[in-house]
């Protein structure tokens, strides 16, 4: 009689229990690194991206979701550990919040501690690329009980092969390599073989879910993909960025901090050849996404694998005449983020309210029955997820550090002749972008996405908008006091709000 009442997948979990199986959902974690939101699904009018495509339509899309600081190391260690880079201290890249907040459980840990199977393939705390390709990188062997680490024909044969703006260096300039060899035989190629590996053996394992988090190296430079990648995309047809001089006019120096003096260099026909590979490099990483959730379809894992895929952080492509990261901008500081939480939600439903990578922790925590640390900074989207037009927290806050001394990240410039460090701050609700360097003393920015959505147009100075900037720039220094850990909690850091004073790790 019972039976009339209950689902079916609560017969399943109820039959499970009895068979010895966890009924708690699979976790598949894929992060590409230095991908922005050039996807189809994001409405990008060039990028062939066919797997994430089908990925959006299986869950929901957050088409407002932002990275807390627009570099790997500081990106990552806060995505991992549910805390905003002031509190776990990681500024720059080469570091691993171990050094700083050694007792914090970081997400992966959460899960293993829970008595899941935690693995990692490639890239999730930061590595240096190329360099790093096949070793474990600024890893945290806390997180995981599996680590693999392939290294294919991108890292060990063709490097002497690829253009660079500084010949002979590739992890952070602009360069690329349009390769003869197929998808297998590159790193993310590899990856995917790995991670059907993973999964065809936790198949097998009723009794014990897994978290797999599995990092694409591409699009990160040297943008290296398969020559039939770059077919895709034929180089005369790639825009070049129009009006960058006038555009630059009304942008504080500190918005433009991340120009690096090799781009000097860059002509038309390079900036159309940087678009094409790097396009090129997120098709191909697309193709290997696909390979993944290809395998976990045909293992019968979908119904019960939560996936999240998202990259750490965005990426210029001559906005503003910048490139790469470490900028404040909407290109920089967005990132793609796709959930597909099998039961909760509509397929192909899009959450408009800004989120931040702040909230994956306590999401999959909670989809999961994981405890968690009670100090996350984040929310738990899964308000948004069992209805997309929630309003949730309304906002979404980024930090970049601008400044000299040894902490300098290796793409910043310098600004300020003193090469003091601070920090900006920027704060997106579902209208506005609000920006402050340095407490307002190095610059303001205000853009509106209703009638600029390429930030042309900086409005901070204007009478009419007095009010607005008041009101934003009130909320942008709350958000980032609350960046902070409690007082007295983590000594290794101290922290200052408009300059980091820190011990380095
Ligand atoms: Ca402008």
């Amino acid at each position: 009689m019972i039976k009339c009442f209950l689902s079916l997948g609560l017969w399943a979990i109820l039959l499970g229990i009895a068979a010895g199986a966890d009924p708690r959902p699979n976790v598949l974690f894929i992060v590409s690194d230095d991908l922005n939101n050039m996807l189809g699904c994001y409405g990008d009018p060039l990028a062939k991206t066919p797997n994430l495509d089908r990925l959006a339509a299986r869950g929901v899309l957050f088409d407002k979701a932002y990275c807390t600081f627009p570099l790997c190391g500081p990106s990552r260690n806060s995505m991992l550990t549910g805390l905003y880079p002031n509190s776990t201290g990681i500024l720059a890249n080469a570091q691993i919040f171990r050094q700083t907040i050694p007792s914090h459980q970081s997400l992966p840990q959460a899960f293993r501690n829970a008595g899941y199977f935690a693995a990692r393939i490639g890239k999730l705390y930061h590595y240096n690329v190329p360099k790093s390709v096949g070793t474990n990188g600024h890893d945290d062997p806390g997180s995981w009980e599996l680590e693999l680490n392939p290294a294919g024909v991108d890292r060990l044969q063709e490097e002497s092969e690829i253009f660079s703006l500084l010949p002979g260096q590739f992890g952070g300039t602009l360069s690329w390599y349009a390769s003869p060899k197929p998808d297998v035989e590159h790193t993310d190629g590899l990856m995917a073989e790995d991670a059907s590996w993973v999964l065809e053996r936790c198949a097998k394992r009723k009794d014990r879910p897994f978290f797999l988090a599995v990092g694409f190296f591409r699009p990160h430079t040297p943008y290296v993909a398969p020559r039939g990648y770059f077919d895709l995309y034929p180089e005369k047809e790639m825009p070049v960025v129009e009006g960058v001089k006038e555009d630059q006019e009304d942008i504080p120096p500190p918005g433009l901090g991340s120009y690096k003096r090799e781009q000097d260099k860059l002509t038309d026909d390079l900036r159309r050849q940087a678009r094409q590979a790097y396009l090129a490099s997120i098709s191909f990483m697309d193709a290997q996404v696909g390979r993944v959730i290809e395998t976990l379809d045909r293992l019968g894992l979908s119904d019960n694998t939560i996936i999240v895929f998202t990259s750490d952080h965005g990426y210029h492509m001559g906005e503003h005449g910048l490139w790469q990261k470490m900028s404040l901008f909407e290109e920089s500081s967005r990132v793609p983020l796709l959930i597909v939480a099998p039961g909760l939600s509509s397929k192909g439903a899009v959450a408009r309210s800004p989120v931040s990578h702040i909230d994956l922790y306590p999401t999959l925590a909670e989809l999961c029955s994981v405890p968690a640390p009670e100090n996350l900074q984040g929310q738990s989207l899964v308000p948004l997820l069992k209805d997309p037009s929630a309003a949730g927290r309304g906002w979404a806050l980024t930090q970049v550090m601008r400044g000299g001394g040894r902490l300098r990240a290796s793409v910043t410039t310098n600004v300020g002749a003193d090469g003091r460090r601070f920090f900006g701050y920027t704060l997106r609700t579902p209208r506005w972008r609000y920006t402050e360097w340095d407490e307002g003393n190095a610059g303001r920015e205000l853009y509106d996405h209703e009638s600029d959505p390429r930030e042309l147009t900086n409005l901070a100075s204007r009478p009419e908008h007095a009010a607005t900037v008041a009101q934003l720039s009130e909320q942008v220094r709350a958000a980032a006091k609350g960046t902070f850990p409690p007082s007295g909690e983590s000594p290794a850091i101290q922290p200052g709000l408009w300059a980091p004073n820190l011990t380095e790790p």
